[in-house]
């Protein structure tokens, strides 16, 4: 048998899994060119894509463009690949099909090579432009099944053998290269793998890839089984970004493997070296590092993604409520019960954090949902969102009694009626002539890229264009931050988290070959308004600069705090920030009409109005930062 095939996940899911996704990508440029010259055995880099789009902008302030074509030029010789959501591509939300189709031909024009496209409830139908999008470039298209439940338990019956089996020749019957087993919480137990593997090798004709996490401690075990079973690919993380959330032991599998029929033949002392270079650069990240330090057999309860536990356990915290995770633990399983058993990966999971976390701070439990007055309930968008239909359907669509609990009695019919139709639809494509197709595709691309250049008073470049469609609000943000401190990407990563100290000394790299030398001289003390002289030297010329630290502004005032015994006080449902406000000073409201979004760690909470009347004060305003029990919004009553 062949040897076994080896992606490397640590530029993506591994960060993304243990700190925030927060590794830049200086720290990964530095040890790239290495990588390609001692591991060019390996299958490909896991490098892209997942949550490393958003992350890269919005709190790395770096392009993620620039980060893919740096990579390529650095690594010519191992495949690039990325995770694509689907019909969400790198969002949260459906994309129309002109949008998901141009960010793949784009990517792949900038050197991704394979795309694991999946979706969150393994809606087929929601794999198909993207699938289609793949197949008319240089790329490998692998088509991803999203592994939950247990195929050896047979209670859990709504995901067995047969269902995973069909999934995969329906991924073949469109077009996929490849099939990527998506095991995303790390739930798929060696015997299971093994079986799993076996049966796909032998009912589907196109190489298999399989993806787990090691949350539990023991998924090198499945790796192991799936590789006696005759997987072709597997994904792991070099060994000091590996384990716990994030994927199994890349150096040790290799050495597992050494010797054998399955034999790697990667070079495990040289891939030692590069865990030694993650050993020394992981402490920068570890404000972000919160992955559980040892496996927990939890996740067979729970079954959340690695990248959500980390999240939803930070969010329990700062709602004051970390000791009781145990009980939310339960209740997103219960969740989970509730909508019908679904797969749960993003944006799947967050509908059922978003609503565990709903109920349980409304001490609602989740089987009490259906005995529910129909649609009075004011449940968190997403969840309205993903039962009307607006993330595709599970297999038999969700349960009716939830759907109308949370929906009413109006709009739970007409989401029936969406699934039956989605269903005598089935997986058939509406006949396009690929000619016209693209001519549809490449129209709806040129009306948006209009309205862009209107917006931004230049023509957009394509990186512009994809950035802003996935992420119009975080993309303004960074362009706004580029114009007024540069390319930051390029300062060494101590140096971008923390600043300089009086003393030390920087080499910045800002183009090819051209290097400036940074020492921090002294800085002064502040005047009354925050501003500080900064003395430097640049490439040993005295400098200063006059610098204002925020840190010493006048502290704006906290908020006062609602008084909970009152109906009409708005308070704050969580610590975070006002995403959006729906409503101003003097509107008239009715009860349960939409006041504002909250966001805190991925996580959107609306608040609702509790009564009919008029906002008589208004605390807020976007952006703000508010603490839970804040006084948000007064209402006096009609
Ligand atoms: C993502 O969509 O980012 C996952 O890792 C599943």
């Amino acid at each position: 048998q062949k040897r076994l095939l080896i992606t490397d996940t640590t530029f993506r899911d591994a960060h993304q899994s243990l700190m925030a996704t927060r590794v830049r990508s200086y720290d990964m440029l530095a040890c790239a060119a290495a990588l390609a010259r001692e591991a060019p055995q390996l299958f490909s880099l896991e490098m892209w894509g997942g949550a490393t789009f958003d992350t890269a902008m919005r709190f790395l302030s770096e392009d993620p463009w620039e980060r893919l074509r740096q990579l390529r030029a650095k690594v010519p010789n191992i495949c690039f690949q990325m995770l694509f959501r689907g019909a969400n591509a790198v969002g949260y939300t459906n994309y129309p099909d002109h949008v998901v189709h141009g960010f793949v031909r784009h990517a792949a024009a900038n050197g991704m090579d394979i795309f694991r496209i999946f979706d969150s409830l393994n809606y087929l139908p929601n794999l198909r432009v993207a699938m289609e999008a793949v197949q008319d470039t240089h790329a490998i298209c692998e088509g991803t099944l999203c592994y939950t439940g247990d195929i050896l338990d047979p209670k859990r019956d709504k995901f067995d053998l047969k269902y995973y089996v069909s999934l995969a020749q329906e991924l073949e019957r469109m077009g996929a290269h490849m099939i990527a087993i998506k095991d995303m919480a790390g739930l798929c137990r060696p015997y299971a793998a093994e079986k799993l593997v076996k049966v796909l090798r032998s009912e589907v004709g196109v190489p298999i890839h399989f993806h787990t996490h090691d949350t539990s401690g023991i998924n090198a075990g499945s790796i192991l089984r799936a590789a006696d079973a005759g997987v072709d690919v597997v994904d792991l993380a070099l060994a000091s970004m590996s384990g716990s959330t994030s994927q199994p032991n890349l150096n040790s599998i290799v050495a597992a493997l050494q010797g054998t029929r399955r034999d790697t033949t990667l070079d495990r002392e040289k891939l030692d070296r590069f865990s030694d270079y993650w050993e020394n650069v992981r402490p920068y990240y570890a404000p972000f590092d919160t992955a559980p330090k040892s496996g927990s057999a939890e996740v067979y309860l729970h079954e959340m993604p690695g990248g959500q536990y980390t999240n939803l356990k930070a969010q329990a915290e700062s709602m004051g409520v970390s000791h009781r995770w145990p009980e939310i633990a339960r209740t997103y399983a219960e969740v989970n019960q509730l909508f019908g058993d679904i797969v749960k990966v993003t944006p799947s999971s967050k509908v059922v954090g978003d609503m565990a976390l709903f109920l349980f701070s409304r001490g609602i439990k989740p089987a009490d949902v259906v005995n529910l007055e129909a649609g009075a309930t004011p449940f968190p968008e997403s969840v309205i969102d993903m039962l009307s239909g607006g993330l595709g359907w599970p297999d038999g669509g969700f349960p009716a009694d939830v759907t109308l609990a949370v929906l009413g009695a109006e709009k739970a019919k007409a989401a029936r009626a969406l699934y039956t139709a989605a269903k005598r639809r089935g997986l058939k494509a509406p006949k396009v002539a690929k000619k016209k197709r693209e001519q549809q595709m490449a129209d709806g691309i040129a009306a948006i890229r209009a309205e862009l250049a209107t917006k931004l008073k230049h023509e957009p470049s394509d990186d512009e264009l994809y950035s802003h469609l996935m992420y119009p609000s975080v993309h303004d943000a960074f362009l706004k931050q580029q114009k007024q401190f540069g390319d930051v990407s390029v300062l060494p990563t101590p140096t971008f988290f923390y600043g300089l100290q009086p003393g030390e000394e920087i080499s910045v790299e800002i183009e090819e070959g051209k290097v400036l030398i940074i020492s921090l001289v002294s800085v002064g003390e502040p005047d009354q308004d925050g501003r500080r002289m900064v003395n430097y030297e640049l490439n040993g010329m005295a400098r200063d600069a006059v610098i204002i630290d925020k840190s010493v502004q006048p502290k704006t005032k906290a908020k006062p705090k609602a008084d909970l015994a009152d109906p009409n006080q708005v308070a704050a449902p969580i610590p975070g920030l006002v995403a959006a406000l729906s409503t101003s000073m003097g509107a008239k409201v009715k009860k349960g009409e939409k006041l504002l979004l909250m966001e805190a760690m991925k996580m959107q909470t609306t608040v609702y109005s509790p009564c009919d009347g008029v906002v008589s004060e208004l605390n807020i305003a976007v952006g703000d930062t508010v603490e839970a029990k804040d006084l948000l919004v007064r209402i006096k009553p009609a």
